[in-house]
């Protein structure tokens, strides 16, 4: 293994200890809280977090602030695409949300109250630079230096992203134009010069696959459409290319001491047998189903495979677009929701994907397979193929059917399950010393679920979308615990 060690001796885990442990558990073990008598905060405590794990929530703007026409704020795709009749579930809007952009202390206080150490969240670009580019907004970002500051008050770290899909509209074309990678630099730098004076992690774009893909080519997401596949390839350059520049405006623009990575949802492959065999053929899926996005841009090239298959239809790349594309990074984030499993096979790459099946079992979001392995294989498979310094979980988390009860709570332990089972595997990544210092659940609330409107359902806290209030769910006092207590509960 490559990459360990560093963390065991954080964790108080002796070579003895761990090999115990280890042995103790066994490697695909699930759903074991504590109950060891006398562990917690043994100094051979197998259930424990790294010390300075950064236990954290994640959000985005669109999903949750509203006030979309105030203060200046120019449009997006997303308003327009969420006011077409039939393209979201019931006809949701961010117009309102959770209504954040004036709600945002008592988000503050809702971390606060759960321990958390982070908060993940996104800026509108549009309200920065309601016309994508040229003059800014001082009210936009007014209220982002609110944000950051009452986070900073209460001890919450903030973590950045740039670009969570919402684009402003007055950018022609949008992830079409390349134009855009460069419209997006420019915000990012200017970003940067204002906040990292206090933001020490900046995020460039969240979940390129989602914005290019789903955005262009199947079409669920804004702008909604269904491009042959060179337009596809370009626009998925676009955007690797648009997070490279990113990188670069935002280290010509931040203080030295900030970090600088991407919130990417590679596609995460688990071996379905734990054998060299099966681990080997599983890298090798991670490096070639991801060639066009997080592979490039650890590699700084497109791999031969990825060009081949694509033939005509490959995506033209300029000079110099390639080095901005492979610029290092301080971290790496993933967002990890649901697996694929991998066997080793017989064919040209030497791996097959198994399909998900009827019974495959899933949350509440059709998509939503459950793996909890993916959180271990995801950060292995990463660390082994490209070793970043450091990797975080910048989302996790379930769709549930969350009906309120009696009380007023929603108890819902279909989510804490779900979550428990995936920290499991996250605990033996960080166990074996792979070098993830942290994890964002999505979602802090509930809020607006893109084409699904707010008919799936994400937060460990419940959001009445007629009043606004936000009550803690059951998984809200199961994290708090976790957080409190440092391991697996
Ligand atoms: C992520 N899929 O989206 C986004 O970053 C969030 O904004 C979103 O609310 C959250 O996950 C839950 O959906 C995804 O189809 C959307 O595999 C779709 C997929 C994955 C992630």
């Amino acid at each position: 293994m490559t990459g360990i060690n560093r963390r065991q001796l954080g964790m108080g885990l002796g070579a003895a200890a761990l090999g115990a442990a280890l042995g103790g558990r066994g490697a695909g073990a699930q759903n074991l809280p504590a109950t060891a008598p006398g562990a917690a905060g043994g100094a051979a405590d197998a259930l424990a977090f790294p010390a300075d794990f950064l236990w954290g929530c994640a959000t985005a703007a669109y999903q949750i602030e509203g006030g979309v026409k105030e203060d200046g704020r120019g449009e997006t795709n997303w308003d327009v695409f969420s006011h077409t009749p039939g393209k979201t579930t019931d006809g949701g809007t961010g117009d309102i949300a959770c209504g954040s952009y004036h709600r945002y202390e008592e988000d503050i206080a809702l971390l606060k109250a759960l321990g958390a150490k982070a908060y993940r969240f996104s800026v509108a670009w549009s309200r920065i630079f309601p016309e994508g580019r040229g003059k800014p907004n001082q009210k936009g970002l007014d209220y982002y230096n609110r944000l950051i500051d009452g986070l900073l008050a209460a001890g919450i770290q903030p973590h950045m992203t740039l670009f969570h899909w919402d684009l402003p509209t007055s950018l022609k074309g949008g992830w079409q134009s390349r134009d855009t990678a460069y419209a997006f630099a420019d915000y990012a730098g200017y970003m940067a010069g204002k906040v990292s004076d206090r933001v020490k992690h900046i995020m460039t774009v969240n979940e390129l696959r989602c914005f290019t893909d789903l955005s262009y080519m199947t079409g669920g997401k804004a702008p909604g459409l269904k491009l042959p596949m060179d337009q596809v390839n370009q626009i998925r350059h676009h955007g690797v290319l648009a997070h490279g520049l990113g990188v670069q405006a935002i280290r010509a623009g931040a203080r030295a001491d900030t970090e600088v990575g991407i919130a990417d949802n590679a596609t995460i492959f688990v071996p379905a047998i734990e054998t060299s065999e099966h681990i080997e053929a599983t890298k090798k899926a991670m490096r070639e189903e991801n060639a066009m996005f997080l592979t490039a841009i650890m590699e700084g090239h497109y791999l031969d495979s990825y060009l081949t298959a694509q033939g005509a239809n490959a995506p033209k790349v300029k000079a110099g677009d390639m080095k901005a594309i492979g610029s290092a990074l301080d971290f790496v984030s993933l967002n990890i929701y649901t697996p694929n499993f991998v066997r080793a096979a017989d064919t040209p790459t030497g791996y097959e994907i198994l399909p998900h099946l009827a019974n495959s079992p899933r949350m509440a979001s059709p998509w939503l397979y459950v793996g909890p392995e993916a959180l271990y294989w995801g950060v292995r498979t990463v660390s082994e193929l490209w070793q970043p310094k450091k990797i975080y979980i910048s989302e996790n988390g379930c769709s549930a059917d969350d009906p309120v009860a009696k009380d007023g709570k929603v108890y819902d332990a279909d989510r804490v399950m779900y979550l428990r089972n995936y920290l499991t595997h996250l605990q033996r990544a960080a166990r074996e010393g792979y070098p993830v210092e942290g994890y964002f659940l999505w979602s802090l609330m509930d809020n607006f679920e893109w084409e699904d409107g707010y008919t799936k359902l994400f937060g460990i806290h419940h959001v009445d979308f007629k009043t606004l209030k936000r009550t803690p769910k059951l998984s809200a006092d199961w994290y708090r615990e976790l957080i409190r207590t440092n391991r697996l509960v």
